[in-house]
């Protein structure tokens, strides 16, 4: 086994994955741009190393600066974790020339899901079902008009190097074609230098169900279930979990074997994930393969009662599959939230700073995955994932009621966070009979919720009093002033700080 892996990556991700390598007894390298000198990965790790400045091309997107900590720190393997270089083929591909195992698929198998007209032709050749279509790029207006009439509108136009929603383009009748060609082709262009564009028939309000697969260097490829993922907005996930409200044992199987199949096709090794999107018949198509760990994996770790992290080492450690698809059961349900320094009251603006005040939670059926601790200061570099909250319980029920506790003791003070939109969706019908598309967030923001009772009432206003007192002698005993606190506390005798606090929890209940 690897005696010391690298981890190249920052945040949540390498904690999780830091926390892995040290259950297994592997040493850990961090690397560490600039400002994440102080970051609590670097904490964690047994070693780090500083690898540039701020921007990630000059930091964790450096190919050679990376390599040179692997050589440096004698690390046998990296682990790149998710975003940055960790569906990046050529990184993969110079890991194997400097001799060090990246823990991850090979670049050929990344390179055949990295185009998607690529990826359509290998799944047509596979039999597996993939949205009506195209499966090369277009090459005329005319040509995208004959296609369109063909399969019917609505059509959306995609970037064939595209992925997360650019060079994306929904037409719904024959006079807008013409335009959202033209606009598609420059996004990709602009996006990934490469204007590509295809057709796929639109499908309507569809539901974004993935399945994660596991492969060894041996033959052996399982699949571990799905996740349901359709609660997003801008294309980046809120809430994920597993399994989904609307898969079934047969289909589960169905859309699982199918998975399993894209892997072969693509000769496919370590962890991944086929990304399905199912229409309201609940018929599924496939859509991509991401090549990395994801996001959300803690959900399918807790349903199946697997670590995939471990998984991921041991199979490119070069070990077999330690047991067979029929060994893999799924059992309760699991629901994580993605925390983020976001402003809810400027439409989620990202909003770092310094946390200057950190209660988590924990407790039965909740596990958190985080990279942020008290006094820590979110950098503005990066993407603002704080932690990941994740509510595991015998039935999705429970799974809510203790995710709902949990975020109720959960807070974090010094910066803004979307902690309060979890609530929303939490208590919502629709979300609690599980009726939800890849539409439901939108709707949910676009009107201002309005909770009964609470507004400008004198109720509402006193506990918001008594939690601003809370807060102060929580704050001045994590302080260790607590005495000076009570004396000075504006509570009561200043009116504009409480009338603050008012106002402060006010907002809060409205969100
Ligand atoms: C689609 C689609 C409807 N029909 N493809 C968005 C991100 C990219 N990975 C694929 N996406 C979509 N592709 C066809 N043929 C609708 C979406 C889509 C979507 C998919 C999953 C989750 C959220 C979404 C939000 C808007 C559009």
């Amino acid at each position: 086994m690897f005696k010391k892996i690298l981890i190249a990556n920052r945040g949540e991700i390498a904690v999780r994955v830091i926390r892995a390598c040290h259950e297994m007894g592997i040493a850990a390298v961090a690397v560490y741009s600039d400002v994440d000198r102080a970051s609590l990965h670097v904490r964690k790790a047994d070693e780090a190393y500083p690898i540039g400045a701020p921007p990630a091309s000059e930091s964790y997107l450096n190919i050679a600066k990376i390599l040179d900590v692997a050589s440096r720190s004698g690390a046998e393997a990296i682990h790149p974790g998710y975003g940055f270089l960790s569906e990046n083929a050529k990184f993969a591909r110079a890991c194997a020339d400097a001799g060090v195992k990246f823990i991850g698929p090979t670049a050929a198998a990344m390179d055949a899901m990295g185009s998607k007209t690529r990826a359509r032709q290998a799944m047509e050749r596979a039999g597996v079902p993939f949205v009506p279509g195209t499966s090369r790029g277009l090459e005329s207006y005319e040509q995208a008009e004959q296609v369109a009439e063909r399969i019917g509108y609505p059509i959306m136009l995609k970037a064939a190097a595209g992925g997360g929603g650019k060079g994306m383009r929904l037409v719904h009748a024959p006079q807008e074609l013409k335009s959202a060609l033209e606009a598609a082709r420059s996004e990709a262009e602009r996006s990934f230098g490469d204007n590509e564009v295809y057709i796929e028939k639109a499908i309507v309000n569809p539901r974004h169900i993935e399945m994660q697969i596991l492969a060894d260097e041996h033959g052996n490829t399982v699949y571990l279930g799905e996740r349901e993922c359709s609660l997003q907005r801008r294309h980046q996930k809120v809430v994920e979990e597993a399994p989904s409200p609307i898969v079934d044992p047969d289909m589960r199987r169905r859309m699982g074997e199918v998975a399993v199949r894209v892997a072969r096709a693509a000769g496919y090794t370590n962890a991944g994930t086929v990304e399905f999107l199912v229409d309201q018949q609940r018929i599924f198509y496939f859509l991509e393969m991401n090549t990395r760990l994801q996001v959300e994996h803690p959900v399918t770790e807790l349903v199946a009662g697997l670590d995939l992290v471990h998984l991921q080492i041991r199979i490119a450690d070069g070990e077999r599959l330690p047991f067979t698809q029929n060994d893999v059961t799924i059992r309760g349900h699991a629901i994580e939230c993605r925390i983020y320094a976001e402003d809810p009251d400027n439409n989620y603006f990202p909003s770092p700073g310094t946390i200057t005040l950190l209660l988590a939670p924990s407790g039965p059926g909740i596990r958190r995955d985080s990279g942020m601790y008290e006094g820590w200061t979110v950098p503005m570099d990066y993407d603002p994932l704080l932690a990941k909250l994740i509510g595991y319980g015998t039935d999705r029920d429970q799974a809510i009621s203790r995710l709902t506790r949990a975020l109720s003791e959960y807070f974090v003070g010094g910066i803004k966070t979307n902690i309060s939109l979890f609530r929303r969706i939490l208590r919502h019908p629709d979300f609690r009979a599980a009726k939800i598309d890849t539409g439901f967030l939108d709707r949910l923001l676009s009107k201002k919720e309005i909770v009964p009772g609470d507004s400008g009432d004198s109720k509402a206003a006193e506990v918001a009093v008594i939690a601003a007192g809370m807060f102060a002698a929580l704050g001045a005993a994590a302080a260790g002033t607590g005495e000076r606190a009570i004396t000075n506390g504006s509570v009561g005798s200043d009116s504009k700080a409480s009338s603050q606090w008012r106002s402060a929890a006010r907002r809060e209940a409205l969100q």
